[in-house]
């Protein structure tokens, strides 16, 4: 089966998640596909991807595969996990990356949307950063993309609720470039790519390899990140961690005890 359907039109490259029966979850095949899918794109000297779901979702992705999560004891989210190399394929891509929203967005797929260079959505879109939902260290770099697009006071809110952002708050907060009619989501988004595509390509490139270096330039000394990845380790050492992830696969509220 695949889990996403491409396409290639007009020098524009279109993924679309093909996972719905579980709500796009982002698990290992799928996110493999994504970056063969780009590596494609990259052959075919695309302007543009658009990233996107089926028509009608009312979820984009709900994120990582929580059943691919690792047990206890193993870092959920290291450097060499699919979604990390998903996101580092995007972010380096040498052409703009639109994700065009139509529905809900939660967890890791939220990184991975905010990693694309155009969010372009509908007033059912909405945004949630789960990792407290299911008691998951989430990863210095992706707390760096967080800051990066939002500002620490709207990062603060968003990881410790837990809470969806609806798309017109979204927009308010610069996550939404745009927050069209969802009629017209389709005619917008690919308007935009069209118009990027008429540009110049090896300009756009070198702009948003800029922009990735200088969004990026925080120099961690050793004893930092020593200390944050000890931070990390606590947590998904700890008993909440088995809970959040065990709590979601038997469909319950999880009780999470701080240890
Ligand atoms: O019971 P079946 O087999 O039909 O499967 C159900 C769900 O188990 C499955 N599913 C998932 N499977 C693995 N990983 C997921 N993230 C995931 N989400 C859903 O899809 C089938 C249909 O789900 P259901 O019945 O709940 O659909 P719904 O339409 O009523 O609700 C859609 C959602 C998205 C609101 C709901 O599925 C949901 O709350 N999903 C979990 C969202 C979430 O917390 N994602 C965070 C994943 S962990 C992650 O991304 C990072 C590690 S972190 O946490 O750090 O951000």
């Amino acid at each position: 089966m695949a889990f996403i359907l491409t396409g290639f039109n007009e020098n524009i490259g279109t993924i679309t998640f093909n996972n719905y029966e579980k709500r796009n979850a982002l698990n290992k095949a799928l996110l493999e596909e994504l970056i063969a899918a780009l590596e494609d794109f990259k052959e075919k000297k695309a302007r543009a991807v658009i990233l996107r779901a089926a028509k009608g979702s009312k979820v984009w992705s709900a994120g990582h595969d929580i059943c691919e999560l690792p047990k206890s004891g193993r870092d959920p989210l290291p450097y060499g996990d699919p979604l990390e190399q998903a996101m580092r394929a995007i972010e380096r891509f040498s052409a703009p990356v639109i994700a065009m929203i139509e529905g809900s967005v939660w967890g890791g797929a939220c990184e991975l949307a905010f990693i694309c260079d155009i969010l372009i959505g509908t007033p059912a879109s909405s945004f949630a950063i789960t990792p407290a939902r299911i008691g998951v260290p989430y990863n210095p770099s992706g707390i760096l993309h967080f800051i990066n697009m939002l500002g620490i006071g709207s990062v603060k809110e968003m990881f410790f609720t837990a809470q969806p952002i609806n798309a017109e708050r979204a927009e308010r907060m610069g996550i939404l470039n745009h927050l069209v009619p969802v009629e017209e989501l389709e005619n917008f988004t690919y308007g935009m790519a069209r118009r990027i595509a008429s540009n110049s390509p090896l300009c756009i490139s070198v702009i948003k390899e800029q922009l990735r270096i200088l969004c990026g330039a925080h120099p961690l000394s050793p004893e930092t990140f020593e200390r944050i990845q000890g931070l990390r380790r606590l947590v998904y050492d700890s008993k909440d961690y088995m809970e959040g992830t065990k709590a979601f696969l038997e469909k319950r509220t999880p009780v999470f005890k701080g240890d």
